[in-house]
């Protein structure tokens, strides 16, 4: 048993720590066996213990990564010197969507909005942690499939391949979208929601992907206005600043400040092991793992996010210490909110509140967020944005 076991925890570590392979997601993942795999769930039998414990190492790995797509240095840039755009006419994001069954359900007021939503996530991601904050904001009703992080089979019918995605069923039109990246899909509904009546049809004609062959000779694809809400007749100069404002800060989030997240929760080893116990503990990881796994999982993936964590506080050019860069971002965010208001938003929160939000709610149980709340004032915005995001505040505002 012990060579099954150590197997895929030696080759991740070596994935990770030794030939650098780029982890997937800024915040450890948290696989949700039963849920995620639903009836396909594999028991815990000896057999399946190799697969097991592989992928929860996988997940621990895939812990903190999409730098990748984030990083300055590698995709977005190569984004921006593309060389050779493609004529494409079928702009449908419908990949062959399969009917899996939902892990499980959220309820919220905004039933009347004519659409089925159901987003593919993992409950520990960033990203998926801001479209969850927006949808409760508003009240939305979805449906969550969580995806296994390693095996990913859940997203088999996607070519898109990160979470979040989210698949709207637009129930008038009897027609699935598929919307892929946590900024385009709050866009999206953000517009849509401005006036639901507009359709959600007429929307995404404002969205549309432009793709092209990138210097590697990939082929990309990327909508240009992902951080823009479209108005069209209802655009009012007035609010132009406060729009800019809120764009420039939504990215902010996916490129600056989600960055500093992940080197903090695994600070020293102590910390990255509270946060393997966290993610336990979330994870339901003594439900779905026998203790040898968990205490494996545990152990060794703190060990390996430890040095992961490390190397990320390098790429990112975070200070000697990196919570001070954590107090610097939040502080800088605090700041631009001011001592007059609730939110950035003013009484509500904006799109750019509950992306900060969401990103950091991804690591509330870890020491970093502790921290946080005594070295800064970010604790009070904090909670009143949890707040009007659990009491879903936004429904109000819905024109429905
Ligand atoms: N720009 C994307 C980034 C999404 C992303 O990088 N997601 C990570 C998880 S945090 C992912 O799915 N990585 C691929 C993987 O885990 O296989 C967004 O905003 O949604």
């Amino acid at each position: 048993m012990a060579s099954r076991l150590k197997i895929p925890i030696v080759n991740r570590i070596f994935s990770l720590v030794i030939h650098k392979e780029r982890p997937k997601c800024p915040v450890f993942l948290q696989p949700r066996w039963r849920s995620t795999l639903n009836a396909a769930a594999p028991p815990k039998t000896q057999s399946n213990r190799k697969l097991i414990i592989g992928t929860a190492i996988g997940a621990v790995g895939i812990g903190f990564g999409l730098y990748s797509y984030l990083s300055p240095s590698d995709s977005k840039q190569k984004h921006q010197t593309g060389v050779a755009l493609i004529e494409k006419t079928d702009y449908t994001r419908n990949d062959d969507i399969v009917d899996i069954k939902p892990s499980r359900e959220i309820f919220g007021p905004a039933t009347g909005i004519g659409l089925d939503l159901t987003l593919y996530q993992y409950q520990t991601c960033p990203f998926c942690c801001k479209v969850r904050a927006f949808l409760e904001f508003y009240g939305i009703p979805y449906k969550i499939i969580e995806v296994n992080p390693v095996m990913r089979q859940q997203l088999k019918f996607s070519k898109y391949k990160k979470v979040p995605i989210l698949i709207v069923e637009d129930k008038e039109a009897s027609k699935k979208h598929q919307l892929n990246d946590s900024s385009v899909i709050i866009s999206i509904l953000g517009t849509f929601l401005e006036d639901v009546s507009f359709g959600l049809e007429s929307v995404l004609k404002y969205y549309v992907p432009v793709a092209y062959i990138n210097e590697d000779g990939k082929e990309v694809e990327e909508i240009m206005n992902k951080y823009f809400l479209m108005f069209g007749d209802k655009y009012k100069e007035s609010a132009d600043t406060f729009l800019k404002k809120e764009r420039q800060w939504r990215k902010w989030a996916d490129n600056v400040f989600v960055h500093v997240l992940s080197p903090n929760i695994y600070r020293s080893y102590n910390e990255a092991l509270q946060a393997f116990n966290y993610f336990s503990e979330v994870g339901e990881w003594e439900k779905n793992f026998s203790t040898i796994e968990r205490l494996i999982v545990i152990y060794v993936g703190a060990t390996a996010m430890y040095f992961v964590g490390k190397r990320l506080k390098k790429k990112h050019g975070l200070k000697d210490d990196v919570r001070e860069s954590l107090y610097d971002a939040s502080r800088q965010w605090m700041k631009e909110i001011g001592s007059k208001k609730k939110f950035m938003g003013g009484d509500l929160p904006n799109l750019a509140d509950l992306a900060v939000y969401g990103m950091l709610s991804s690591i509330e149980g870890c020491l970093a967020f502790q921290d946080l709340l005594k070295n800064t004032n970010i604790g009070p915005w904090y909670y009143n944005v949890k707040e009007a995001v659990a009491n879903h505040h936004g429904f109000q505002k819905l024109k429905l």
